[in-house]
């Protein structure tokens, strides 16, 4: 033990050079993505051969694809020192589990297992890319649960990264514990086209071109946004809590949701915050899932109105101004706080505010994957907020005090980066700004001569309708309208997206087309034609025009 505090006490070098490049990226579990290249650099050319090898290990782990920055930083490395790869040969001492158990807080340094493997990790602890807290969660035992939780983290470069904190071995009679279950082993199936950015949770979007089928997207292509693994959930004993004003708690079962309150249908898209991120990434990292154009989708809900239950529960009129309606799901990450959001009281009573308990989608019952048995669906506001596997209802004067409404999900200007970002400088977002995208033809097509069909969708938040698409073929220096299809909505109530498409002449001689689509809505705002001055560090509300790159045959 003693032996090892010299090595231990050695690496506060890196925590302090490395403190700036962490962020706090709060608990998402996504979070590790904060990566600030000019800084790392600038720290490991002063270290020694050692050090370099500490600082990109950790660097790596910040990085946002770490793979790409890691295989930058290696092959640095390694032409410093060409023996910086090697690991080193050491006998290490024994510990029991209860003597690992000891270590599970930065006082009493916090020490975890993996396989038969003792690390010291307190220094790592603040560099964390998920946050200290959750790595604290692990303190004392083992890495295998939330490792499986948070699949970010079975990758080879993160095994690398750990074995320079390793400080013992297990004793060998303790080795052989029954393996930890995958929370995601409880998923439900997902149809084989889905484009996946992340397994574990799953996340997924639908290939673009088939997005635009249909105008109700079928429910196994819908995009799936998981922040954490599918809730297993008993119909028969699932009951949805609402709090009424006093504290005055209600709970209805699935049948009372159902047959108490008349059921209301509304066709209405779902995007997500980070619709179209992966654009914003080409100009500047951001942190988030790459999602492409098709983190949106439609679908006819049913189910309760929202305000019929907040009416049932008590309220009415009087709490009005700064009151928000807060939502939680069943699905709980490790430290057991649930997914949650909340949005203005206002939009919740609103008679043509349509916000559901939905139950059912597309006329079936609410899939596992989009909130079985009961989501929140509020039409016109981010997919983040659009709560699934529901359990509790509460009307509170603060918004909800979740980490996905506090400290994600906000927009700030491009120059604010993970040093600078206050989160509570930026209103939650709500309703989404007007947005398009071509679906087809997709990027790089080469099509034939004489006419072309450009395919896409079109829609606004805060029911906002769609009154225009204008497509260009020649980057944006020409205009055609194209053709609406999809149901017209009452204005102000326009929830769903508008499928449009364009046939139109290829300008003879071209060889390659710029095609572009921009809509404009019924408060006739624009998308912005580059998404430069709308990067943001988190990566969403990208709407920029769409653009798309294709080749045309030559006969
Ligand atoms: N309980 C819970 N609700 C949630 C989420 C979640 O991870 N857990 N993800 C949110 C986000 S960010 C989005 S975009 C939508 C996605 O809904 P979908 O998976 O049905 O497309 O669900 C929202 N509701
Ligand atoms: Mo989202």
């Amino acid at each position: 033990m003693l032996l090892l505090r010299p090595v231990a006490r050695g690496r506060w070098f890196l925590q302090r050079t490395l403190r700036l490049a962490a962020v706090a990226c709060g608990s998402h579990p996504q979070a590790c993505t904060a990566w600030t290249p000019s800084r790392a650099h600038g720290t490991w050319s002063a270290g020694d051969s050692s050090r370099r090898r500490k600082v990109m290990a950790a660097g790596a782990l910040l990085g946002l694809a770490a793979g790409l920055a890691y295989g930058d930083h290696r092959r640095r490395a390694e032409e410093a020192d060409p023996n910086a790869a090697a690991a080193p040969q050491a006998l290490y001492p024994v510990f029991t589990r209860q003597e690992v158990g000891r270590h599970r807080s930065l006082a009493d340094r916090v020490w975890v297992t993996y396989g038969s493997e003792v690390f010291d990790i307190t220094d790592f602890v603040e560099l964390h890319p998920g946050g200290p807290s959750k790595i604290l969660l692990a303190a004392g035992g083992a890495l295998e649960p939330f490792w499986a939780m948070y699949a970010v983290h079975s990758q080879e470069h993160v095994l690398e990264i750990l074995r320079g904190y390793k400080v013992g071995e297990l004793s060998p009679e303790e080795q052989s514990q029954p393996a930890q279950g995958d929370p995601y082993s409880g998923d439900p199936p997902r149809h084989p086209a889905l484009k996946v950015n992340s397994l574990k949770p799953f996340n997924a979007e639908p290939p673009a071109e088939l997005l635009t089928e249909n105008y109700l997207t079928p429910s196994q292509l819908f995009f799936k946004r998981n922040h954490l693994p599918v809730p297993a959930v008993d119909p028969a004993s699932y009951r949805l809590e609402v709090e009424g004003p006093g504290g005055r708690t209600l709970s209805l079962s699935l049948p009372e949701l159902k047959s108490r309150f008349p059921k209301h249908e509304v066709t209405a898209t779902l995007q997500c915050a980070g619709n179209r991120r992966s654009e914003m990434n080409h100009v500047r990292p951001v942190k988030g899932l790459e999602w492409g154009i098709a983190a949106i989708s439609t679908a006819r809900w049913g189910g309760a109105r929202l305000r019929d239950i907040l009416a049932y529960a008590g309220y009415g009129g009087e709490e009005t101004g700064e009151w928000h309606v807060c939502f939680e799901g069943l699905d709980k990450d490790l430290s057991g706080s649930a997914y949650g959001a909340s949005i203005p009281y206002g939009k919740a009573m609103a008679c043509e505010g349509d916000v559901l308990l939905a139950y059912e989608m597309n006329g079936e019952e609410l899939p596992r994957d989009h909130g079985y048995p009961v989501r929140v669906v509020v039409p016109g506001v981010v997919g983040a907020r659009n709560v699934k596997w529901l359990s509790r209802v509460l009307v509170s004067r603060e918004e909800s005090p979740s980490h996905w409404q506090q400290n994600d999900y906000k927009g700030f200007s491009p120059s604010v980066d993970w040093d600078t970002v206050d989160f509570t400088t930026a209103p939650a977002i709500q309703e989404l700004p007007i947005q398009s995208a071509i679906t087809d033809p997709p990027p790089s097509a080469t099509v034939p001569p004489g006419e072309l069909t450009i395919k896409g969708y079109a829609w606004s938040g805060g029911g906002r309708g769609v009154i225009r698409v204008d497509v260009s073929l020649d980057g944006g220096r020409t205009w055609h309208v194209a053709e609406m299809a999809g149901e017209e909505q009452p204005p102000g109530r326009a929830w769903a997206w508008r499928l449009w498409q364009l046939t139109a002449p290829v300008p003879t001689g071209s060889t390659e087309l710029d095609i572009v689509c921009k809509a404009v809505d019924t408060s006739y705002n624009v998308q912005p034609d580059t998404v430069e001055p709308i990067w943001n560090l988190r990566g969403v509300l990208s709407n920029a025009w769409h653009r798309v790159h294709i080749t045309v045959a030559q006969d």
